[in-house]
Protein backbone atom coordinates (compact mmCIF):
# COMPACT_ATOMS: atom_id res chain seq x y z
CA UNK A 1 0.00 0.00 0.00
CA UNK A 2 1.51 3.86 -0.49
CA UNK A 3 1.03 6.46 1.57
CA UNK A 4 -0.11 9.79 0.23
CA UNK A 5 0.70 12.93 1.86
CA UNK A 6 -0.80 16.15 1.59
CA UNK A 7 1.60 18.91 0.50
CA UNK A 8 0.78 21.23 3.11
CA UNK A 9 2.15 18.10 5.64
CA UNK A 10 5.58 18.60 4.21
CA UNK A 11 7.81 21.61 6.16
CA UNK A 12 10.48 21.13 4.07
CA UNK A 13 8.74 23.10 1.00
CA UNK A 14 9.16 20.55 -1.79
CA UNK A 15 12.38 19.56 -0.52
CA UNK A 16 13.12 16.61 -1.16
CA UNK A 17 16.37 14.83 0.63
CA UNK A 18 18.90 12.40 -1.44
CA UNK A 19 19.50 11.10 1.91
CA UNK A 20 18.32 11.23 5.45
CA UNK A 21 20.80 10.55 8.21
CA UNK A 22 19.28 9.32 11.89
CA UNK A 23 21.59 10.39 14.43
CA UNK A 24 24.23 12.71 15.02
CA UNK A 25 27.22 9.94 16.33
CA UNK A 26 30.60 9.13 14.67
CA UNK A 27 28.56 7.02 11.88
CA UNK A 28 25.91 8.93 11.56
CA UNK A 29 28.43 12.33 10.89
CA UNK A 30 30.51 10.10 8.81
CA UNK A 31 27.57 10.08 6.33
CA UNK A 32 27.03 13.33 6.20
CA UNK A 33 30.24 14.40 5.81
CA UNK A 34 30.83 11.73 2.68
CA UNK A 35 27.51 11.88 1.12
CA UNK A 36 27.72 15.53 1.09
CA UNK A 37 30.51 16.13 -0.41
CA UNK A 38 29.74 13.42 -3.28
CA UNK A 39 26.91 16.03 -4.03
CA UNK A 40 23.89 14.20 -2.35
CA UNK A 41 21.20 16.71 -0.39
CA UNK A 42 21.60 15.31 3.45
CA UNK A 43 20.10 16.16 6.30
CA UNK A 44 21.31 14.55 10.06
CA UNK A 45 18.34 14.49 12.58
CA UNK A 46 19.42 14.21 16.08
CA UNK A 47 17.94 13.38 19.38
CA UNK A 48 20.12 15.07 21.39
CA UNK A 49 21.33 19.10 22.22
CA UNK A 50 24.30 18.58 20.69
CA UNK A 51 26.59 16.02 18.78
CA UNK A 52 28.21 12.67 19.82
CA UNK A 53 25.47 9.82 19.82
CA UNK A 54 26.32 7.75 22.72
CA UNK A 55 28.61 10.10 24.05
CA UNK A 56 25.87 12.51 24.56
CA UNK A 57 23.75 10.61 26.59
CA UNK A 58 26.39 8.85 28.35
CA UNK A 59 27.64 11.62 30.54
CA UNK A 60 27.58 9.61 34.09
CA UNK A 61 30.85 9.98 36.24
CA UNK A 62 33.72 8.12 34.93
CA UNK A 63 32.47 7.33 31.41
CA UNK A 64 35.34 7.16 28.86
CA UNK A 65 36.27 4.94 26.17
CA UNK A 66 37.44 1.61 26.12
CA UNK A 67 40.05 2.26 23.07
CA UNK A 68 42.68 4.47 23.09
CA UNK A 69 42.24 7.77 21.77
CA UNK A 70 44.97 7.32 18.86
CA UNK A 71 42.13 4.46 17.48
CA UNK A 72 39.25 6.33 18.65
CA UNK A 73 38.91 8.95 16.07
CA UNK A 74 38.30 9.47 12.23
CA UNK A 75 41.26 8.65 10.37
CA UNK A 76 41.63 11.68 8.01
CA UNK A 77 45.01 13.33 8.15
CA UNK A 78 43.33 16.66 7.91
CA UNK A 79 41.92 16.03 11.15
CA UNK A 80 44.26 14.01 13.21
CA UNK A 81 46.87 16.13 12.49
CA UNK A 82 45.91 18.84 14.49
CA UNK A 83 44.27 16.87 17.43
CA UNK A 84 45.10 15.16 20.40
CA UNK A 85 43.05 13.61 23.56
CA UNK A 86 44.29 14.69 26.58
CA UNK A 87 44.09 11.38 27.88
CA UNK A 88 45.10 7.80 26.94
CA UNK A 89 41.19 6.33 27.03
CA UNK A 90 39.34 9.82 26.89
CA UNK A 91 36.74 10.63 28.97
CA UNK A 92 33.04 11.72 28.07
CA UNK A 93 33.45 15.06 27.86
CA UNK A 94 36.97 14.87 25.76
CA UNK A 95 35.05 12.92 23.37
CA UNK A 96 32.79 15.48 23.17
CA UNK A 97 35.64 18.18 22.86
CA UNK A 98 36.91 16.09 19.78
CA UNK A 99 33.20 16.03 17.96
CA UNK A 100 32.91 20.00 18.27
CA UNK A 101 36.70 20.48 16.68
CA UNK A 102 35.15 18.06 13.84
CA UNK A 103 32.20 20.16 13.73
CA UNK A 104 34.51 23.09 13.31
CA UNK A 105 36.55 21.07 10.76
CA UNK A 106 33.74 20.28 8.43
CA UNK A 107 31.18 22.64 9.22
CA UNK A 108 28.53 19.48 9.98
CA UNK A 109 26.03 21.41 12.30
CA UNK A 110 24.35 23.62 9.21
CA UNK A 111 23.04 20.16 8.01
CA UNK A 112 21.91 18.67 11.61
CA UNK A 113 18.93 19.02 13.04
CA UNK A 114 19.18 18.67 16.81
CA UNK A 115 16.73 17.85 20.02
CA UNK A 116 14.84 16.41 17.42
CA UNK A 117 14.03 12.55 18.03
CA UNK A 118 12.87 10.88 14.97
CA UNK A 119 9.38 9.15 15.18
CA UNK A 120 8.08 7.25 12.63
CA UNK A 121 9.67 6.43 8.49
CA UNK A 122 6.94 5.67 6.38
CA UNK A 123 7.74 3.93 2.63
CA UNK A 124 6.23 5.67 -0.31
CA UNK A 125 6.25 3.08 -3.06
CA UNK A 126 4.83 5.36 -5.87
CA UNK A 127 7.14 8.14 -5.35
CA UNK A 128 10.25 5.72 -3.85
CA UNK A 129 10.50 7.91 -0.87
CA UNK A 130 10.58 8.03 2.81
CA UNK A 131 8.14 10.03 4.99
CA UNK A 132 10.15 11.30 8.05
CA UNK A 133 8.26 12.09 10.81
CA UNK A 134 9.72 13.54 14.74
CA UNK A 135 8.74 14.43 17.47
CA UNK A 136 8.61 18.07 16.97
CA UNK A 137 5.91 18.17 14.49
CA UNK A 138 8.39 17.83 11.74
CA UNK A 139 8.06 16.01 8.34
CA UNK A 140 11.07 15.40 6.15
CA UNK A 141 11.13 13.43 2.92
CA UNK A 142 13.79 11.56 1.60
CA UNK A 143 14.83 9.18 -1.76
CA UNK A 144 17.06 7.02 0.81
CA UNK A 145 17.27 6.99 5.01
CA UNK A 146 20.17 5.71 6.76
CA UNK A 147 19.69 4.65 10.20
CA UNK A 148 23.25 5.24 12.59
CA UNK A 149 21.71 5.04 16.07
CA UNK A 150 24.17 3.17 17.23
CA UNK A 151 23.85 -0.22 19.52
CA UNK A 152 22.73 1.98 22.11
CA UNK A 153 20.35 4.18 21.84
CA UNK A 154 17.56 1.96 24.24
CA UNK A 155 18.13 1.97 27.82
CA UNK A 156 16.68 -0.88 29.67
CA UNK A 157 15.69 -0.68 33.49
CA UNK A 158 14.33 -3.98 34.39
CA UNK A 159 11.21 -3.96 35.45
CA UNK A 160 11.73 -4.62 39.37
CA UNK A 161 8.40 -4.20 41.80
CA UNK A 162 7.85 -0.46 42.83
CA UNK A 163 10.50 0.83 40.36
CA UNK A 164 8.89 4.04 39.99
CA UNK A 165 8.37 4.58 43.85
CA UNK A 166 11.70 5.45 44.39
CA UNK A 167 11.61 9.39 45.69
CA UNK A 168 15.47 10.44 46.14
CA UNK A 169 17.45 10.79 42.75
CA UNK A 170 17.56 7.22 40.19
CA UNK A 171 19.09 7.74 36.36
CA UNK A 172 20.52 4.98 34.28
CA UNK A 173 23.59 6.11 33.14
CA UNK A 174 22.41 6.56 29.34
CA UNK A 175 20.42 8.89 30.13
CA UNK A 176 22.33 10.74 33.08
CA UNK A 177 21.33 14.32 33.87
CA UNK A 178 23.33 16.88 31.55
CA UNK A 179 24.14 19.20 34.18
CA UNK A 180 25.72 16.31 35.98
CA UNK A 181 25.11 14.96 39.59
CA UNK A 182 27.39 15.59 42.97
CA UNK A 183 27.61 12.16 44.61
CA UNK A 184 30.06 13.27 47.69
CA UNK A 185 28.62 12.59 50.91
CA UNK A 186 25.66 10.55 49.14
CA UNK A 187 24.57 6.72 49.58
CA UNK A 188 24.60 5.73 46.48
CA UNK A 189 23.04 2.08 45.24
CA UNK A 190 24.61 0.80 42.14
CA UNK A 191 22.09 -1.88 39.59
CA UNK A 192 24.72 -3.60 36.91
CA UNK A 193 28.70 -4.26 36.64
CA UNK A 194 28.95 -4.04 33.04
CA UNK A 195 31.33 -1.24 31.92
CA UNK A 196 28.87 1.51 33.22
CA UNK A 197 28.47 0.12 36.56
CA UNK A 198 32.30 -0.26 36.98
CA UNK A 199 32.73 2.75 36.17
CA UNK A 200 30.19 5.26 37.96
CA UNK A 201 31.39 2.97 41.15
CA UNK A 202 35.05 4.25 40.57
CA UNK A 203 34.05 7.80 40.50
CA UNK A 204 31.22 6.94 43.44
CA UNK A 205 34.10 5.58 45.57
CA UNK A 206 35.80 9.21 45.68
CA UNK A 207 33.32 10.65 47.44
CA UNK A 208 30.75 9.02 48.13
CA UNK A 209 29.41 8.26 52.28
CA UNK A 210 28.50 4.65 51.14
CA UNK A 211 28.16 2.86 47.95
CA UNK A 212 26.29 -0.61 47.47
CA UNK A 213 26.91 -2.73 44.26
CA UNK A 214 24.12 -4.89 43.10
CA UNK A 215 26.13 -7.38 41.12
CA UNK A 216 24.25 -10.35 39.00
CA UNK A 217 27.34 -11.79 37.51
CA UNK A 218 30.64 -10.33 37.74
CA UNK A 219 32.43 -8.32 35.28
CA UNK A 220 35.72 -9.68 34.17
CA UNK A 221 37.64 -6.50 34.51
CA UNK A 222 40.64 -6.12 32.53
CA UNK A 223 43.14 -3.13 33.98
CA UNK A 224 42.88 -0.08 31.45
CA UNK A 225 46.56 1.84 32.54
CA UNK A 226 45.20 5.21 32.00
CA UNK A 227 47.90 7.97 31.32
CA UNK A 228 47.64 11.74 31.05
CA UNK A 229 49.31 12.92 27.89
CA UNK A 230 51.54 15.72 27.61
CA UNK A 231 52.96 17.75 24.37
CA UNK A 232 55.43 15.40 23.28
CA UNK A 233 54.00 12.35 24.59
CA UNK A 234 50.88 13.52 22.33
CA UNK A 235 52.88 13.88 18.98
CA UNK A 236 54.90 10.94 19.69
CA UNK A 237 51.90 8.80 19.78
CA UNK A 238 51.04 10.53 16.38
CA UNK A 239 54.20 8.53 14.62
CA UNK A 240 52.65 5.77 13.39
CA UNK A 241 49.03 6.81 12.99
CA UNK A 242 48.88 5.69 9.32
CA UNK A 243 49.62 2.62 9.92
CA UNK A 244 47.64 1.75 12.81
CA UNK A 245 44.40 3.23 10.86
CA UNK A 246 45.10 1.10 8.36
CA UNK A 247 45.95 -2.08 10.81
CA UNK A 248 42.07 -1.07 12.01
CA UNK A 249 40.54 -2.04 8.85
CA UNK A 250 42.40 -5.69 8.73
CA UNK A 251 41.55 -6.63 12.13
CA UNK A 252 39.27 -8.61 13.89
CA UNK A 253 37.32 -6.00 15.89
CA UNK A 254 38.34 -2.79 14.33
CA UNK A 255 41.49 -2.33 16.93
CA UNK A 256 45.70 -1.54 16.37
CA UNK A 257 45.82 -5.54 17.80
CA UNK A 258 44.78 -9.04 16.53
CA UNK A 259 44.95 -12.15 17.81
CA UNK A 260 48.27 -14.13 18.00
CA UNK A 261 47.91 -16.92 15.10
CA UNK A 262 48.72 -19.90 17.54
CA UNK A 263 46.80 -22.01 19.84
CA UNK A 264 46.97 -21.39 23.70
CA UNK A 265 48.45 -25.01 23.45
CA UNK A 266 51.33 -24.65 20.98
CA UNK A 267 53.49 -22.54 23.38
CA UNK A 268 54.70 -23.65 26.62
CA UNK A 269 53.35 -22.83 30.47
CA UNK A 270 55.92 -20.53 30.74
CA UNK A 271 55.77 -18.70 27.16
CA UNK A 272 52.62 -18.17 28.12
CA UNK A 273 52.63 -17.22 31.13
CA UNK A 274 55.46 -14.35 30.45
CA UNK A 275 52.97 -13.26 27.32
CA UNK A 276 49.84 -12.97 29.67
CA UNK A 277 51.94 -11.34 32.09
CA UNK A 278 53.35 -8.82 29.42
CA UNK A 279 49.55 -7.65 28.37
CA UNK A 280 48.63 -7.34 31.67
CA UNK A 281 51.47 -4.78 31.93
CA UNK A 282 50.47 -3.11 28.73
CA UNK A 283 46.56 -3.08 29.66
CA UNK A 284 43.79 -2.05 27.54
CA UNK A 285 42.34 -5.31 25.58
CA UNK A 286 45.41 -7.29 24.77
CA UNK A 287 44.37 -10.19 26.89
CA UNK A 288 41.17 -10.33 24.81
CA UNK A 289 41.73 -9.28 21.38
CA UNK A 290 45.14 -9.60 21.49
CA UNK A 291 45.55 -13.38 22.80
CA UNK A 292 46.22 -16.73 21.40
CA UNK A 293 43.97 -17.53 18.69
CA UNK A 294 41.48 -20.36 20.21
CA UNK A 295 41.01 -18.06 23.21
CA UNK A 296 37.48 -17.13 22.29
CA UNK A 297 37.07 -20.80 20.77
CA UNK A 298 37.90 -23.51 22.83
CA UNK A 299 37.08 -23.89 26.51
CA UNK A 300 40.26 -25.30 27.63
CA UNK A 301 42.42 -22.27 26.23
CA UNK A 302 40.12 -20.21 27.60
CA UNK A 303 40.34 -21.53 31.20
CA UNK A 304 44.19 -20.78 30.94
CA UNK A 305 43.12 -17.07 30.43
CA UNK A 306 40.19 -17.15 33.00
CA UNK A 307 42.87 -18.71 35.96
CA UNK A 308 45.43 -15.99 35.23
CA UNK A 309 43.12 -13.33 35.64
CA UNK A 310 41.28 -14.53 38.67
CA UNK A 311 44.68 -14.46 40.45
CA UNK A 312 45.46 -11.02 39.61
CA UNK A 313 41.78 -9.91 41.24
CA UNK A 314 42.39 -12.01 43.96
CA UNK A 315 45.81 -10.21 44.46
CA UNK A 316 44.28 -6.47 44.42
CA UNK A 317 40.75 -7.37 46.19
CA UNK A 318 42.46 -7.84 50.09
CA UNK A 319 38.77 -9.07 51.64
CA UNK A 320 38.65 -13.11 50.66
CA UNK A 321 34.41 -12.82 50.11
CA UNK A 322 34.65 -10.03 48.47
CA UNK A 323 37.56 -11.36 46.25
CA UNK A 324 35.50 -14.75 45.57
CA UNK A 325 32.54 -12.12 44.53
CA UNK A 326 34.58 -10.55 42.26
CA UNK A 327 36.22 -13.74 41.08
CA UNK A 328 34.67 -17.04 41.86
CA UNK A 329 36.87 -20.61 41.45
CA UNK A 330 34.25 -21.74 38.81
CA UNK A 331 34.20 -18.78 35.41
CA UNK A 332 30.42 -17.45 35.51
CA UNK A 333 31.02 -17.68 31.35
CA UNK A 334 34.14 -17.95 29.83
CA UNK A 335 36.76 -15.13 29.83
CA UNK A 336 35.65 -12.44 26.72
CA UNK A 337 32.51 -13.75 25.85
CA UNK A 338 30.96 -10.66 27.40
CA UNK A 339 32.65 -7.48 27.10
CA UNK A 340 35.46 -6.88 29.59
CA UNK A 341 35.07 -3.26 31.08
CA UNK A 342 38.66 -1.62 31.16
CA UNK A 343 38.89 -0.59 35.19
CA UNK A 344 41.21 1.79 36.79
CA UNK A 345 41.01 1.01 40.50
CA UNK A 346 37.86 -0.95 40.29
CA UNK A 347 39.58 -3.40 42.51
CA UNK A 348 40.72 -1.28 44.45
CA UNK A 349 38.09 0.74 45.26
CA UNK A 350 36.04 -2.54 46.24
CA UNK A 351 38.74 -2.73 49.50
CA UNK A 352 37.29 0.52 50.66
CA UNK A 353 34.74 0.09 53.88
CA UNK A 354 31.94 2.07 52.62
CA UNK A 355 31.69 -0.09 49.10
CA UNK A 356 29.35 -3.02 49.70
CA UNK A 357 28.68 -5.92 47.22
CA UNK A 358 25.51 -7.73 47.37
CA UNK A 359 25.54 -10.70 44.79
CA UNK A 360 21.50 -11.00 43.83
CA UNK A 361 21.86 -14.47 43.35
CA UNK A 362 22.29 -15.06 46.52
CA UNK A 363 20.50 -12.07 47.79
CA UNK A 364 17.60 -11.27 45.20
CA UNK A 365 16.42 -7.54 44.89
CA UNK A 366 12.61 -7.88 46.35
CA UNK A 367 11.70 -4.23 45.03
CA UNK A 368 12.43 -0.90 44.93
CA UNK A 369 10.91 1.54 48.02
CA UNK A 370 10.51 5.03 48.31
CA UNK A 371 13.96 5.28 50.22
CA UNK A 372 15.76 2.23 48.81
CA UNK A 373 16.14 -1.24 47.77
CA UNK A 374 14.85 -3.64 49.69
CA UNK A 375 16.41 -7.24 49.02
CA UNK A 376 15.60 -10.47 50.83
CA UNK A 377 17.99 -9.72 53.56
CA UNK A 378 16.61 -6.08 54.06
CA UNK A 379 16.38 -2.52 53.55
CA UNK A 380 19.30 -0.75 51.71
CA UNK A 381 18.56 3.34 51.73
CA UNK A 382 19.89 5.51 49.14
CA UNK A 383 20.05 9.17 47.93
CA UNK A 384 21.15 7.69 44.84
CA UNK A 385 20.05 5.10 42.51
CA UNK A 386 21.82 4.16 39.68
CA UNK A 387 20.71 2.23 36.83
CA UNK A 388 23.62 0.88 34.77
CA UNK A 389 21.62 -2.39 33.23
CA UNK A 390 22.48 -1.97 29.85
CA UNK A 391 20.90 -1.78 26.47
CA UNK A 392 18.12 -3.28 24.12
CA UNK A 393 21.52 -3.06 21.90
CA UNK A 394 21.94 -3.14 18.54
CA UNK A 395 17.90 -3.03 17.57
CA UNK A 396 16.26 -1.51 20.04
CA UNK A 397 17.13 1.82 18.37
CA UNK A 398 15.35 1.24 15.33
CA UNK A 399 12.75 -0.40 16.30
CA UNK A 400 11.34 2.23 18.56
CA UNK A 401 10.95 4.14 15.50
CA UNK A 402 7.83 2.87 13.61
CA UNK A 403 9.33 2.22 10.36
CA UNK A 404 7.16 0.91 7.78
CA UNK A 405 8.08 -0.74 4.56
CA UNK A 406 6.18 -2.18 1.66
CA UNK A 407 2.96 -3.82 1.85
CA UNK A 408 2.25 -1.53 5.31
CA UNK A 409 4.80 -4.00 7.33
CA UNK A 410 6.49 -2.27 10.52
CA UNK A 411 9.99 -3.45 10.97
CA UNK A 412 9.41 -4.00 14.68
CA UNK A 413 6.63 -6.63 13.24
CA UNK A 414 9.17 -8.09 11.01
CA UNK A 415 11.54 -8.79 13.57
CA UNK A 416 9.41 -9.33 16.69
CA UNK A 417 10.16 -12.97 16.38
CA UNK A 418 13.36 -13.35 13.92
CA UNK A 419 15.67 -10.60 12.93
CA UNK A 420 17.18 -10.69 9.58
CA UNK A 421 19.20 -8.74 7.78
CA UNK A 422 21.93 -8.58 4.63
CA UNK A 423 24.87 -8.44 6.40
CA UNK A 424 23.58 -5.45 9.54
CA UNK A 425 22.94 -3.15 6.20
CA UNK A 426 19.45 -3.79 4.91
CA UNK A 427 16.49 -5.85 5.24
CA UNK A 428 14.19 -7.21 2.60
CA UNK A 429 10.68 -5.40 2.88
CA UNK A 430 12.08 -1.99 3.37
CA UNK A 431 13.57 -0.26 0.09
CA UNK A 432 16.10 2.74 0.05
CA UNK A 433 16.70 1.97 3.92
CA UNK A 434 20.20 1.21 5.59
CA UNK A 435 21.77 0.76 8.81
CA UNK A 436 25.43 1.64 10.08
CA UNK A 437 26.53 -0.30 12.51
CA UNK A 438 23.34 -2.20 12.36
CA UNK A 439 22.20 -5.34 13.90
CA UNK A 440 23.87 -8.43 12.54
CA UNK A 441 27.20 -6.33 11.23
CA UNK A 442 29.87 -6.22 13.29
CA UNK A 443 28.89 -3.66 15.68
CA UNK A 444 30.00 -5.04 19.00
CA UNK A 445 33.03 -6.42 17.82
CA UNK A 446 34.04 -3.10 16.23
CA UNK A 447 35.60 -0.21 17.39
CA UNK A 448 32.75 2.26 16.90
CA UNK A 449 34.77 5.01 14.74
CA UNK A 450 36.22 2.05 12.71
CA UNK A 451 33.04 0.79 11.88
CA UNK A 452 31.78 4.44 11.33
CA UNK A 453 34.48 4.49 8.29
CA UNK A 454 34.83 1.10 6.80
CA UNK A 455 31.13 0.08 7.13
CA UNK A 456 30.31 3.76 6.25
CA UNK A 457 32.00 3.58 2.93
CA UNK A 458 30.56 0.65 2.09
CA UNK A 459 27.21 2.48 2.48
CA UNK A 460 28.43 5.45 0.90
CA UNK A 461 29.92 4.19 -2.18
CA UNK A 462 26.49 1.60 -2.45
CA UNK A 463 24.66 4.68 -2.49
CA UNK A 464 26.66 6.73 -4.92
CA UNK A 465 26.47 3.43 -7.01
CA UNK A 466 22.71 3.20 -6.85
CA UNK A 467 22.27 6.98 -7.79
CA UNK A 468 25.12 6.82 -10.89
CA UNK A 469 23.35 4.19 -12.14
CA UNK A 470 19.79 6.12 -12.34
CA UNK A 471 18.21 3.68 -10.19
CA UNK A 472 15.48 5.11 -7.48
CA UNK A 473 15.24 1.81 -5.42
CA UNK A 474 16.88 -1.02 -4.04
CA UNK A 475 15.91 -3.44 -1.35
CA UNK A 476 17.93 -6.67 -0.55
CA UNK A 477 16.14 -9.83 -0.95
CA UNK A 478 14.71 -12.38 1.48
CA UNK A 479 17.16 -14.77 0.18
CA UNK A 480 20.10 -12.89 0.49
CA UNK A 481 19.00 -11.90 4.41
CA UNK A 482 18.17 -15.42 5.24
CA UNK A 483 21.60 -16.17 3.96
CA UNK A 484 23.22 -14.24 6.22
CA UNK A 485 21.55 -15.12 9.20
CA UNK A 486 22.41 -18.73 8.39
CA UNK A 487 26.27 -17.36 8.49
CA UNK A 488 26.35 -14.98 11.57
CA UNK A 489 24.14 -17.67 13.94
CA UNK A 490 26.92 -20.65 12.38
CA UNK A 491 30.14 -18.26 13.41
CA UNK A 492 28.38 -17.62 16.68
CA UNK A 493 28.28 -21.11 17.14
CA UNK A 494 31.52 -21.84 16.35
CA UNK A 495 32.28 -19.78 19.36
CA UNK A 496 32.36 -19.83 22.81
CA UNK A 497 29.92 -16.71 22.89
CA UNK A 498 26.95 -18.40 23.26
CA UNK A 499 27.84 -19.56 26.66
CA UNK A 500 27.32 -16.25 27.96
CA UNK A 501 23.84 -14.30 28.91
CA UNK A 502 24.84 -11.30 27.10
CA UNK A 503 23.86 -8.07 25.38
CA UNK A 504 25.74 -9.25 22.18
CA UNK A 505 22.81 -12.18 21.31
CA UNK A 506 20.35 -10.28 23.22
CA UNK A 507 19.85 -12.28 26.02
CA UNK A 508 19.95 -9.40 28.43
CA UNK A 509 16.15 -8.52 27.68
CA UNK A 510 13.86 -10.41 29.10
CA UNK A 511 11.36 -11.88 27.05
CA UNK A 512 13.00 -11.04 23.87
CA UNK A 513 14.00 -14.15 21.33
CA UNK A 514 18.12 -14.81 21.95
CA UNK A 515 19.89 -14.50 18.54
CA UNK A 516 22.94 -13.34 17.71
CA UNK A 517 23.14 -9.41 16.76
CA UNK A 518 26.77 -9.19 16.45
CA UNK A 519 28.68 -10.49 13.68
CA UNK A 520 31.70 -12.66 15.37
CA UNK A 521 33.07 -13.46 12.54
CA UNK A 522 35.61 -10.53 12.41
CA UNK A 523 36.19 -7.55 9.92
CA UNK A 524 37.81 -9.22 7.23
CA UNK A 525 35.80 -11.64 6.92
CA UNK A 526 33.04 -9.15 6.91
CA UNK A 527 34.52 -7.29 3.89
CA UNK A 528 34.69 -10.32 2.00
CA UNK A 529 31.44 -11.06 1.88
CA UNK A 530 30.49 -7.23 0.85
CA UNK A 531 33.37 -7.54 -1.63
CA UNK A 532 31.81 -10.90 -2.89
CA UNK A 533 28.11 -9.07 -3.24
CA UNK A 534 29.76 -6.24 -5.22
CA UNK A 535 31.52 -8.30 -7.76
CA UNK A 536 28.26 -10.12 -8.36
CA UNK A 537 26.96 -6.81 -9.53
CA UNK A 538 25.66 -6.45 -6.15
CA UNK A 539 23.56 -9.83 -6.41
CA UNK A 540 22.17 -9.04 -2.66
CA UNK A 541 19.87 -6.77 -4.16
CA UNK A 542 17.60 -5.64 -6.62
CA UNK A 543 18.24 -2.35 -8.35
CA UNK A 544 15.18 -0.71 -10.17
O1 LIG B 1 25.55 -2.56 30.15
P1 LIG B 1 25.72 -4.16 30.31
P2 LIG B 1 26.65 -1.43 30.23
N1 LIG B 1 19.23 -7.24 38.31
O2 LIG B 1 24.57 -4.76 29.57
C1 LIG B 1 22.96 -5.99 35.10
C2 LIG B 1 29.60 -0.33 26.14
N2 LIG B 1 30.13 0.54 27.18
O3 LIG B 1 25.95 -0.13 30.05
O4 LIG B 1 25.47 -9.43 33.47
C3 LIG B 1 20.54 -7.07 38.52
O5 LIG B 1 27.09 -4.59 29.95
C4 LIG B 1 23.63 -6.98 34.22
O6 LIG B 1 23.79 -8.22 34.87
P3 LIG B 1 24.04 -9.57 33.99
C5 LIG B 1 30.30 -1.67 26.17
O7 LIG B 1 30.31 -2.20 24.89
C6 LIG B 1 31.41 0.86 27.06
O8 LIG B 1 27.51 -1.57 31.39
O9 LIG B 1 23.04 -9.52 32.85
N3 LIG B 1 21.41 -6.73 37.58
C7 LIG B 1 24.95 -6.24 33.95
O10 LIG B 1 25.84 -6.37 35.01
C8 LIG B 1 29.41 -2.45 27.08
O11 LIG B 1 29.53 -3.83 26.97
C9 LIG B 1 31.97 1.66 27.99
O12 LIG B 1 23.83 -10.66 34.90
C10 LIG B 1 20.93 -6.54 36.34
C11 LIG B 1 24.48 -4.79 33.88
O13 LIG B 1 23.22 -4.73 34.50
C12 LIG B 1 28.05 -1.94 26.68
O14 LIG B 1 28.25 -0.56 26.42
C13 LIG B 1 31.25 2.11 29.07
C14 LIG B 1 19.56 -6.69 36.04
C15 LIG B 1 24.33 -4.32 32.46
O15 LIG B 1 25.56 -4.36 31.86
C16 LIG B 1 26.99 -2.06 27.73
O16 LIG B 1 27.54 -1.71 28.98
C17 LIG B 1 29.94 1.75 29.18
C18 LIG B 1 18.70 -7.06 37.10
N4 LIG B 1 17.39 -7.26 36.88
C19 LIG B 1 29.38 0.97 28.21
N5 LIG B 1 19.39 -6.44 34.73
C20 LIG B 1 33.38 1.96 27.80
O17 LIG B 1 34.19 1.76 28.65
C21 LIG B 1 20.59 -6.14 34.24
N6 LIG B 1 21.53 -6.21 35.21
C22 LIG B 1 33.74 2.41 26.46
Amino acid sequence: ATISIHPRELDETNGVLDVLVVGGGFAGLYQLDQLRSRGFSVKVVEAGDSLGGIWYWNCYPGARTDSTGQIYQYSREDLWKEWSYDELYPSWSGVRDYFAYVDGKLDLSRDIIFSTRVTSADFDGERNQWTVRTDTGRTLRARSVVICTGFGAKPYIPNIKGLNSFAAESHHTALWPQEGLDMAGKRVGIIGTGSSGVQVTQEAAADAEQITIFQRTPNLALPMRQQQLTGQLKEKLKEHLPERFAQRRRSFAGFDMDFIQKSVFEVSDEERADTYEQMWATGGFELWLANYQDILLDEHANRTMYDFWRNKVHQRVTDPVKAEKLAPKDPPHPFGTKRPSLEQNFYDVVNQENVDIVDVNEDPIERISPTGVQTRSGLREFDILVFATGFDANRGGITSIDIRGTNDQLLSHKWSERLDTFMGLATAGFPNLMFVYGPQSPAGFCNGPTCAEVQGEIVVDFLTHVRDGGYQRFETSEDAEQSWTAHVEEVFHMSLFPRAKSWYHGANIPGKPSQMLNYSGGLPSYFDHWEENVAAGYKAFTLS
